[in-house]
Formats: structure tokens, C-alpha cells, sequence
């Protein structure tokens, strides 16, 4: 097998990468990644000499075309992924997340690649907390943020293509990741590396609402599942049953962090900000029998806060960046 991986220095992608080189080491991976402020190529230090890096973008036509007639399969991961950078500036969002996409397609439809687009279940928009209801697959796309609306539009995408032109695609949509290697701007990484320089966690709003929490390797292995047994046309949605207030985590990492448990501030809202999120996997689950390994947030969370006390090199430079931008955003 050929792989092509889009956004493979980025926090997902990475995690992905290392784990096909482990988990399937026949397969050759290459990388395609822009290398944009998200992406940290250090990430890929443990199998750099064993995959092969190109560094542009899924925007770029030609290249595009040349890399995926080489391959006989593509995983997209890249993004621009961050929903407080959307709410900022979403040109980037459009262009890498819509064109970027169609560039692709248009690639794998001229040269008869497999496809699987990784995509999030932010597409769905959100729910009512305390509601009992998930999302599925038959819940119509509803999003809110430029991110999501970009995401959305690439699912949509996606599905044209392989209604309209035959090509053989799947799509999966998964709640929110968390561990190694994740960029400092988003939540966890943010609070935790923070709580190791000595500043308070900083929760948007009162910090009821709800995500989904998924250990990154239980996406991946999904990921490889959807693509090795999945059917061309489908949808997937990947979740590990990990409903949490953004409350809840921030107590939990004061706790095994040894703060007390008041030890952090309210900021201003995100505007916009979703609810809740919440996935129903049954369809993977039944179909392919994909099960999460890491059943407790608890000691998933534990080792995530071990790896950013062990790692302050690869995260602190960027966190220097990513506070200027909160910083200007008042958050
Ligand atoms: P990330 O921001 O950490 O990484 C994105 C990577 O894509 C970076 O390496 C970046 O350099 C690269 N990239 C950006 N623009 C590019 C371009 N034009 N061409 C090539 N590469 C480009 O994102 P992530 O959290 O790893 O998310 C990866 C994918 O998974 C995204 O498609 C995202 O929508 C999806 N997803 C993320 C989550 C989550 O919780 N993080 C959940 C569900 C789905
Ligand atoms: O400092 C913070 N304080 C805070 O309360 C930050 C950075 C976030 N939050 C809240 C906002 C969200 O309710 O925490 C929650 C998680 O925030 P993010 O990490 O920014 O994630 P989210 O907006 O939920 O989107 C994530 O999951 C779905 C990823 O960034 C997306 O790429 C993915 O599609």
C-alpha cells in the first residue's frame, strides 16, 4: 500500500503516521503538509527516515495530482483547525478546507485513488445539554462556526463526488481528540501547559458546555479500520462515549495536577460557542467492530499531562504565539 497523508505533521495526522508505521510497517507513508503554525515536525522525528516528506498544499493543483497518482490510497487530515482562529480570520479555513478538498477530489477522480476524509462532528452544529439525543449519521449537517461551515462544505464535497463521479470515498466525522502532541492553542494542551508555568486554567463562560473526549490513537485505529473495511459512500462517526462539561476536565487536570481546585478564571465567551457535542459510533461499532482502548479519560488525561511535562521543547515556543493571539482576542 501507497499512503498519502495530508496534515501528517499536524496533531492527528502525526499520532496517525507514527501508528501505521508501527502497526502496519509494509505500507509506505507519505506526508503532504504545509507546515503551516499548526504542524510540528518534530512530531515525525521517530520515523522520519522511514516515510517521505513533502512539504506543500492541498491547494496546489498540480502538485496534488502528482502525489495522488502515486499513491493508491490518501488519508485528508489537513486542516486549518482551530474555531477561534475562524471566528478571527476564515480565509484560511475556505481555501485550505474547501478548495484544498476539491483539489483532491478532483485528483483521486482523475486517477482513481481511495480516498478518507477525516472530518468532525462539529458538522452537526450542537445539542441541549441534558439532552438524551446524539448525533448520527442521518443528522442533517447544521454548523456554526467558520470552521465547521468549512468542514461541512467538504464533507459535501465528498459525497458529490462519489454520488456524481463514482469515486471511491469514505467519510468519517469524530468528537473531540485528545493527547500527545497537540497543538497549545486548544483546550487541554492550553490548561495543562499553562498549569506547568504556573498559570490559572482560563474556561470561556460559566465552562458548562459539553464535548465528547476520544484518545487520538482510538481515532486512528478507527481511521484505518474505515479505510481498509469501510464501505466506499459511507459515513462513519467515531466517538468513545466521553460526554464532559469543560468544568469537569478542568477540575480533573487541577487534581492530578496537584492545584486547588478553585485555581482558575473565567474568560469571556467564545461567541458562538456550541454546547454540546455527542456521538452514536454504533454504526462503526456494529459494522466493523472497532471498540476505544482507552475506556478511562482519567488515565488517558494523566498520560497526556506527563507527555507536555516531558516534552517543554516541543511545546514552547508555540505557546508563546498562540497566548499573543488569545491575548489580542481577549481570551
Ligand atoms: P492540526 O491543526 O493539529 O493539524 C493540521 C495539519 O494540517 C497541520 O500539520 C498543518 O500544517 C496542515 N495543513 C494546514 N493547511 C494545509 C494545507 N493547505 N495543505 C497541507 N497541509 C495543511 O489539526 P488536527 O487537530 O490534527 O486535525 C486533523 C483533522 O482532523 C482535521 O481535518 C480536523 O478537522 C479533523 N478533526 C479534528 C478533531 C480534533 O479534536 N482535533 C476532531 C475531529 C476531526
Ligand atoms: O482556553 C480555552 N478555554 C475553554 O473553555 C479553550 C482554548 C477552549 N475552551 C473551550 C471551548 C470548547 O468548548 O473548550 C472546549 C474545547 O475547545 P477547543 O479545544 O478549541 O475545541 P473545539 O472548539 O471543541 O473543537 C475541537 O474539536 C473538534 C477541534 O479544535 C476541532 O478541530 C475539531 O473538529
Amino acid at each position: 500500500m501507497r499512503l498519502l497523508v495530508t496534515g501528517g505533521a499536524g496533531f492527528i495526522g502525526a499520532n496517525f503516521v507514527l501508528r501505521v508505521r508501527e502497526t502496519r510497517p509494509d505500507w509506505q507513508v507519505t506526508v503532504l503538509d504545509a507546515v503551516t503554525y499548526a504542524a510540528n515536525l518534530s512530531s515525525l522525528d521517530p520515523v522520519i527516515d522511514d516515510i517521505h516528506l513533502v512539504k506543500g498544499s492541498v491547494a496546489d493543483a498540480d502538485l496534488v495530482d502528482d502525489l495522488v497518482g502515486r499513491h493508491d490510497a490518501v488519508v485528508h487530515f489537513a486542516a486549518d483547525s482551530h474555531n477561534d482562529n475562524s471566528l478571527d480570520d476564515p480565509w484560511p479555513f475556505v481555501e485550505t478546507n474547501v478548495v484544498g478538498t476539491y483539489r483532491l477530489l478532483e485528483a483521486v477522480r482523475r486517477h482513481g485513488t481511495r480516498l478518507h476524509h477525516v472530518s468532525t462532528d462539529e458538522v452537526y452544529g450542537d445539542l441541549e445539554l441534558g439532552d438524551p439525543q446524539r448525533f448520527t449519521e442521518q443528522t442533517p449537517v447544521n454548523p456554526s462556526s467558520p470552521y465547521s461551515a468549512t468542514k461541512a462544505s467538504s464533507d459535501l464535497l465528498v459525497r458529490a463526488w462519489g454520488r456524481s463521479f463514482g469515486i471511491e470515498a469514505t467519510i468519517s466525522n469524530c468528537s473531540n481528540n485528545y493527547g500527545p502532541r497537540q497543538h497549545v492553542e486548544k483546550f487541554i494542551p492550553r490548561q495543562v501547559t499553562g498549569v506547568l508555568e504556573g498559570i490559572r486554567p482560563k474556561l470561556y463562560g460559566a465552562g458548562a458546555n459539553v464535548r465528547d473526549w476520544i484518545h487520538v490513537d482510538d481515532h486512528n485505529d478507527a481511521v484505518v479500520m474505515i479505510l481498509e473495511r469501510g464501505t466506499p459512500g459511507e459515513t462513519y462517526l467515531i466517538g468513545a462515549d466521553g460526554e464532559m462539561s469543560n468544568r469537569e476536565v478542568v477540575a480533573m487536570i487541577l487534581e492530578l495536577m496537584g492545584k486547588p481546585a478553585d485555581w482558575f478564571d473565567h474568560v469571556p465567551d467564545r461567541p458562538g460557542h456550541d454546547l454540546r457535542y455527542a456521538i452514536d459510533s454504533t454504526k462503526l461499532r456494529a459494522e466493523l467492530g472497532w471498540e476505544p482502548r482507552y475506556t478511562t479519560f482519567r488515565d488517558g488525561l494523566a498520560a497526556t499531562i506527563e507527555w507536555y511535562r516531558a516534552n517543554p521543547e516541543w511545546w514552547r515556543t508555540a505557546r508563546v504565539t498562540s497566548e499573543t493571539t488569545y491575548a489580542r482576542l481577549g481570551r
